[in-house]
């Protein structure tokens, strides 16, 4: 299955629903352009950028000479659609680049992360610091066998051994593949099973909060069947007192603090093709089976390290940076480890939630370290907006002079109170438009140059080539369709990991010759691009992508559902909520405990992520005539609206029937 082979009604009705979004959106007619002080200083303050820009592969060309290669290319790019190879030849080493070549130059002694868990625990790691645990880690890594191109899974609580992990795996020239420490075991035996992994990095826990999450207990229920590449099991101490002993498996599992910092830290960094893999990370598409999104090392480590310089307008010697994602999603991996380290960065690095253990926990955060860049998602926004305004007001935030935003459409409300609130009306607000695909931000404002509207991502980055074209692939320079990259870029996906025909079908066959990224898009009269959320089968909870279809999955596996139907449906705080419509097998009861050990059960098989926020029972789904289940209907349920056409449904009583049930679920809650 494609991404555009679902049904076709769902898509029409996305951009329906759309339009009447960009409507609300433009009743925000305030237009924010540089502030003075900001533009003054900016490293891009003219729409020059642009127009250097024209040639776009000697740009990225002078983008990628701002990192250190060992050997240089021999061509910019080499594209035989959909299959791009950048900087073709060079070598280098990712790792050297973020670490290395920032001790060389004298700047050893710069924090890179100023750390804090959630207890409260802080410790500022130099460069110099992380380069020798770096090191260490890569020289462990190399004792337990792991050769250059092999896969190494790690499933840690955001503590500095996670980035370090990475690093370890790419000085080695081996490839991670980080999982999201909020996976479920299961979640994880099948990344690891996709991949191969010949060890597994993790901890004994983390804490979320204040309470601890044991992450090895999980590792181990996933290599309890199955998972049997995984050869060692590498295990940092987190908890450590704090919970019960961890089981350790001999002969497999080995404490951190044995294998890694007994070695030395010198560890000679693997010169790697420009087109190595660096990494890969799972992501949520149209069916149950996440795709293992392939990243490379030349073409990559120049989109990130270019777009957090001028996105953000970083500066390593004035700015204290903080992306505040989970590393195990793609923002963290670009944004937290790899951009700002390629850039000597100075970051925070924290643990747990933002409520823990008071609401104002980031704003006493952007206090304590002057953090003067945030990046953070729309939900988090509007659920500080929820805890009220005095909260930020409680401490000093001058420090900051840009706001970042990604995973989702931000609403005008929430930019303005983000733009008001958090940045004291003075810091511009990036809206940055981007996938875990496209590896970097393609689509933001330059905080130096454009004139902000809240709720537009603006225009494609220079070096980016991004439309709108309408369903039969034509370019629109007005209204609305759907988004399209039309030129390769560097960070793009070099494809899904041991897949390239669903690659092929899920990214380049809607529109022949165009990346088509499953979003709808409008242009104003202004040239502004305007993102309108998925057109395809896949949620946005909380800016993180769930599959219905996996969700779905998840609920057609417990035996006592017959069918299920699961639909995105629209959420104050995470955005999307996940609505399941559920068929029963006969002789089960539709009670309301069992509905809640559904929820139970999709938060064990996927991830608490994926836990409906409902479960409706019903004794039919709504269906057209050739058997699919029509989910535009059953989104106009799950939120309440006005029932659209039903004149293709088999039989229309069903979704009265669900109307019916769904308001009076919506009422028990
Ligand atoms: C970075 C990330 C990608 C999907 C993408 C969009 C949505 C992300 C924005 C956005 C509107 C934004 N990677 N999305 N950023 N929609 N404005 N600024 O989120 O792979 O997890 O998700 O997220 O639908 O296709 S992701």
């Amino acid at each position: 299955m494609t991404a555009n082979d679902g049904d076709s009604a769902s898509s029409g009705a996305m951009l329906d629903g759309a339009r009447a979004t960009i409507e609300d959106y433009l009743a925000e007619e305030r237009l924010f352009p540089p502030p003075d002080a900001l533009r003054a200083s900016a490293l891009v303050n003219s729409e020059a950028i642009y127009d250097q820009a024209a040639d776009r592969e000697s740009f990225w060309a002078t983008q990628a000479h701002a990192l250190t290669w060992f050997e240089p290319w021999s061509k910019v790019l080499d594209w035989t659609p959909p299959f791009a190879r950048w900087f073709v030849g060079g070598k280098l080493n990712v790792a050297y680049n973020c670490l290395d070549r920032h001790v060389e130059e004298g700047r050893g002694d710069k924090v890179a992360y100023f750390f804090e868990g959630e207890p409260g625990d802080q410790r500022a790691i130099t460069y110099a610091e992380l380069l020798d645990e770096v090191g260490r880690c890569g020289n462990a890594l190399r004792s337990l066998g792991v050769e250059r191109g092999d896969r190494v899974a790690i499933y840690m609580p955001m503590i500095p051994e996670l980035p370090v992990a990475m690093l370890a795996c790419a000085r080695i020239g081996a490839v991670h593949s980080v999982v999201f420490g909020g996976f479920s075991a299961e979640a994880l035996r099948d990344r690891i099973e996709d991949a191969e992994a010949k060890v597994l990095i993790t901890a004994d826990g983390g804490w979320r909060r204040g309470q601890p999450v044991r992450l090895k207990a999980s590792a181990d229920a996933a290599l309890e069947v199955g998972a049997s590449s995984i050869e060692h099991v590498i295990v940092a101490r987190r908890l450590g007192e704090a919970v019960e002993a961890v089981s350790m498996s001999a002969g497999r599992d080995l404490w951190w603090d044995d294998v890694v910092a007994t070695k030395e830290s010198h560890c000679p960094a693997e010169a790697m093709d420009s087109e190595d893999l660096l990494y890969l990370l799972y992501t949520s598409g149209t069916t149950a089976k996440p795709k293992g999104i392939m990243h490379t090392s030349g073409g990559y480590l120049t989109q990130v390290a270019y777009t957090h310089k001028y996105v953000f307008d970083h500066l390593p010697e004035r700015d204290v940076y903080w992306c505040a994602a989970d590393i195990g999603w793609v923002t963290g991996h670009s944004y937290i480890v790899y951009g700002p380290l390629a850039n000597g960065a100075t970051s925070v690095l924290y643990e747990g939630t933002p409520d823990h253990p008071g609401r104002d926990r980031w704003w006493s955060i952007v206090e304590r370290y002057g953090v003067t860049i945030l990046y953070t998602a729309p939900t988090a926004i509007r659920t500080f907006m929820k805890w009220g305004a005095q909260l930020p007001k409680g401490h000093d935030l001058t420090s900051l002079r840009v706001l970042g935003s990604v995973g989702e459409p931000i609403n005008p409300e929430a930019w303005i109170w983000y733009h008001e609130n958090i940045g004291g009306s003075r810091c511009p607000v990036v809206d940055t438009w981007w996938q875990t695909e496209t590896g970097a931000i393609m689509i933001s404002p330059l905080p130096g140059v454009t004139t902000l509207k809240p709720g537009s991502a603006t225009r494609p980055l220079p070096g980016i080539s991004a439309e709108v074209v309408d369903e039969a692939g034509a370019r629109l320079t007005r209204g609305g369709g759907y988004l399209t990259l039309s030129e390769p870029w560097p960070a793009m996906l070099r494809g899904i990991y041991k897949d390239p025909d669903r690659y092929e079908a899920t990214y380049w066959s809607r529109f022949p010759g165009r990346y088509f990224a499953g979003d709808g898009a409008k242009i104003d009269a202004d040239g502004y691009l305007w993102l309108l959320g998925r057109v395809d089968d896949v949620m946005n909870v909380s800016g993180h992508r769930v599959s219905t279809t996996e969700v779905e999955s998840a609920l057609v596996d417990h035996p006592s559902v017959a069918e299920a139907a699961v639909v995105g449906a629209k959420d104050d705080t995470t955005g999307q909520a996940i609505i399941a419509f559920v068929t029963l097998r006969a002789g089960v009861e539709a009670t309301a405990e069992h509905g809640e050990m559904l929820r139970g059960h999709v938060a064990g098989k996927i991830g608490a992520i994926a836990r409906p926020r409902t479960v409706v029972f019903t004794d039919d789904l709504p269906k057209t005539r050739s058997g699919k289940i029509m989910r535009r209907l059953l989104r106009d349920v799950a939120e309440g609206r006005v029932l659209g056409d039903t004149t293709t449904l088999a039989d229309p009583a069903v979704v009265e029937e669900l109307r019916t049930r769904a308001t009076e679920q919506a009422n028990e809650e």
